[in-house]
């Protein structure tokens, strides 16, 4: 008897333990992103209520502490079910918000955070536990209000991840920055993720809630800067109408720390017919653009800036008029330089139409740039992208890292335009910090690409789509994003942690295998689509889609066959001394290095060189059986991804679960598509059989061919 009922007890407590674990979590739409703030477990509630007894800031608010305020008041109000309210007067287990001019005691000289505090600048901010005035006390203090917001969401974060009280932080770079290619008719160039959030057509008169939670999310991060348009920008963007516009948008952003920036188009004043010409040295122009920059400052009196793409793609730019990138941007820098507002002048160029037939594009950018370097004036920044090319799944660093002395910012594309849009999962921190980490070897004993730069900017993947990123997955392409670009030095998995946790919830069983996940997802995509340094071999115009076979474009270098070269002798871009010699562009310990292929890292492989199809590789296969390995792995990794999904679903709230679990369920589609697209491409120019255990490809090449995208998104 007494068997049978604890027996029964076991049976009952084990139904019990089943149905508990079985229940997933209420739904969520993604809306809120890592801001999500939903209760925590009573312990951990308990422990943070003693960390905010009450909450006081010396001194009176200000719209940015008032902000600070606010996300108090909704965070722990979602954390612990109830906010502490705000106090006057500091007591034992108070949250305290100060800085030395709110509370004059911190910079004293028996501070003793009064050094620490005069580390951080303007930005930083510093948790401590401590005794202020006798008591004790949670303190976020930092020098300016601005500080004090950050570090509002660092303690938030903290929370959210579980994770101790971070000591003190202070970003590296000044300039952290979104870019929008947004269009005044909300499309988005290069966007998976809905329309525009501007609403041009509305501004200024309505300022939609979103530009509250935007810059919400990215003070959150850090981001201190946006860049509203797209940089295939209009004139019209520069007129009173649309600087009203901004101006609104500024208006929200303003509390939050974050400036409006704009993209100019070099030939304004003459599109808009206000001048006669759109030469930089013109005095017509010079005064047209200084008129420019003085209303625009009447309208927005802390506007950041510029963004100019000249000169490529078809923009115009001050070569039209034979003069030089140094000159167009000098120019416009004077105009700005009075209101301390900066010029971000880009390096993507490449030649215009007709010009540099026969030149390695990836040599493009730097033989523009460097010997206009010392020529720029201290108020521009060069924005170079990660790599010489575009934006591709995997890059070597642009050699323009390390070799100006003109500051430089970089670019890093947070949409998805090479990598599978918002469809197909690849978390981007992996290859932020593969980039940031990378040793240009432009100093004696390393210097890596995040030590030579000036500021960073990244192409938003921001939309209307009510989960903002197009999936719930691509948020953490911006969380990243915003991370790394306050510390170059952070590490990839740790900020995925810190993301799973806040979006997801902090339980280790949803974490880990979803840190696993975002680890192994872009080298996933790399593996599917270009592995072993191959590039640009996506689909013409919307970039989606396997298409090494495009040879009929205009110009040479918009064809996949330029980039991969593969012929019955092999496959790759020879860019050493005997090909294109790109690599002599590099530091020349660098160009030493990846000048002979058993020396260059097998993931750039094909981007240095052009070698046999049965060059042998570290792991004693042919490249061609290596290649093929690669495009196996991608698929079966794909497959992987999608099976650890399904095995959380138990743990994940049902909407979450089912939009991702389609996503990825597709990526495994395109990962074939890819797999067998290339394989049955690349043996019809090799020749070559497939090796015992590779599966041929389901169709023919020309099946593949024949697979079009109509109406792909993100390419107008
Ligand atoms: C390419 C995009 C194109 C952009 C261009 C740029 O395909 O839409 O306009 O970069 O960065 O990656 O200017």
């Amino acid at each position: 008897m007494r068997f049978s009922l604890s027996a029964a007890l076991a049976a009952l407590l084990f139904t019990l333990a089943a149905t508990a674990s079985a229940t997933a979590p209420p739904n969520e739409d993604g809306y809120d992103l890592w801001l999500r703030y939903r209760p925590l477990d009573k312990s951990a509630q308990a422990s943070v209520q003693a960390q905010a007894r009450s909450i006081v800031l010396p001194g009176a608010a200000t719209p940015t502490t008032q902000a600070a305020l606010d996300e108090l008041q909704k965070g722990l109000g979602g954390l612990l079910g109830r906010a502490p309210a705000p106090a006057t007067r500091i007591a034992d287990g108070a949250l305290l918000l100060a800085t030395p001019a709110r509370l004059p005691e911190l910079n004293s000289n028996t501070s003793p955070l009064r050094a620490e505090l005069a580390a951080l600048g303007n930005e930083g901010y510093l948790l401590r536990q401590t005794r202020v005035q006798g008591h004790n006390v949670t303190l976020i203090a930092a020098n300016s209000d601005i500080g004090l917001l950050y570090g509002t969401y660092a303690w938030l974060r903290d929370i959210g991840t579980g994770a101790k009280l971070e000591a003190s932080s202070a970003p590296t770079l000044q300039l952290r920055l979104l870019n929008h290619w947004d269009n005044l008719n909300r499309t988005v160039e290069r966007g998976y993720s809905g329309q525009s959030i501007w609403d041009w057509w509305a501004l200024p008169d309505i300022k939609d809630q979103r530009y509250t939670d935007y810059a919400r999310a990215n003070a959150s991060l850090g981001i201190n800067g946006t860049v509203l348009n797209n940089v295939n920008s209009k004139p019209e963007v520069l007129t009173a109408p649309f600087i009203a516009k901004a101006a609104a948008i500024a208006d929200v952003l303003r509390p939050y720390g974050i400036k409006v920036y704009l993209s100019a188009r070099w030939s304004t004043p003459l599109e808009l017919k206000e001048t006669s010409t759109a030469d930089p040295l013109s005095p017509e122009v010079q005064a047209w653009w200084k008129r420019k920059a003085d209303e625009i400052y009447k309208t927005i009196p802390d506007f950041g800036g510029f963004v100019v793409k000249a000169n490529s793609e078809g923009q115009p730019g001050p070569q039209d008029y034979h003069r030089t990138h140094a000159d167009g941007a000098n120019m416009l820098a004077a105009t700005l330089a009075p209101h301390k507002g900066i010029v971000m002048w880009r390096a993507f160029v490449y030649a215009p139409k007709g010009t540099h037939i026969g030149e390695d594009r990836a040599k493009q950018g730097f033989d523009e740039f460097k010997p206009l370097d010392g020529q720029f004036a201290p108020n521009v920044l060069v924005q170079v992208k990660n790599g010489a090319i575009d934006f591709q799944p995997r890059e070597p660093f642009h050699p323009l890292f390390g070799a100006l002395r003109t500051p430089v910012m970089m670019e890093f594309q947070i949409t998805k335009e090479y990598l599978g849009f918002s469809t197909d999962m690849a978390y981007l921190g992996t290859m932020f910090e593969e980039t940031l980490q990378a040793d240009t070897m432009t100093a004696a004993g390393g210097r890596t690409v995040a030590k030579t730069l000036s500021g960073i900017a990244g192409v938003s993947n921001i939309g209307t789509d009510r989960n903002w990123a197009g999936s719930h997955f691509d948020q953490a392409n911006w969380y990243a994003f915003g991370r790394m670009a306050w510390n170059q030095q952070a590490k990839a998995k740790d900020v995925a942690a810190e993301w799973a946790a806040l979006t997801f919830g902090a339980d280790q069983r949803v974490v880990a295998p979803i840190v696993k996940m975002m680890m192994e997802s872009r080298e996933t995509v790399v593996n599917y689509m270009t592995p072993l340094g191959l590039h640009h071999i996506m689909g013409t115009g919307h970039h989606h889609g396997p298409a090494p076979w495009v040879d009929n474009l205009e110009r040479p270098d918009w064809n996949p066959v330029y980039y991969h070269r593969a012929g019955r002798d092999g496959i790759g871009f020879d860019r050493t001394a005997k090909g294109s010699n790109a690599l002599a562009q590099y530091a020349p310990e660098f160009a030493r290095q990846y000048s002979d292929p058993k020396t260059t890292p097998e993931q750039f492989l094909l981007w240095f060189h052009h070698l046999p199809w049965d060059y042998k590789m570290r792991s004693g296969r042919t490249l061609w059986a290596e290649l093929l390995a690669h495009y196996d792995k991608g698929l079966a990794d794909a497959r992987s991804l999608h099976d650890q999904w399904v095995a959380l679903k138990p743990l994940i709230d049902a909407r979450r679960y089912t939009e991702e679990e389609q996503r990825l369920t597709r990526q495994m589609a395109n990962a074939l598509l890819w797999r067998d697209a290339c394989i049955a491409y690349f043996q019809s120019v090799s020749g070559l059989p497939l090796p015992a255990g590779v599966k041929a490809p389901a169709h023919s090449l020309e099946y593949y061919k024949s697979v079009t995208f109509p109406y792909a998104p993100g390419h107008w």
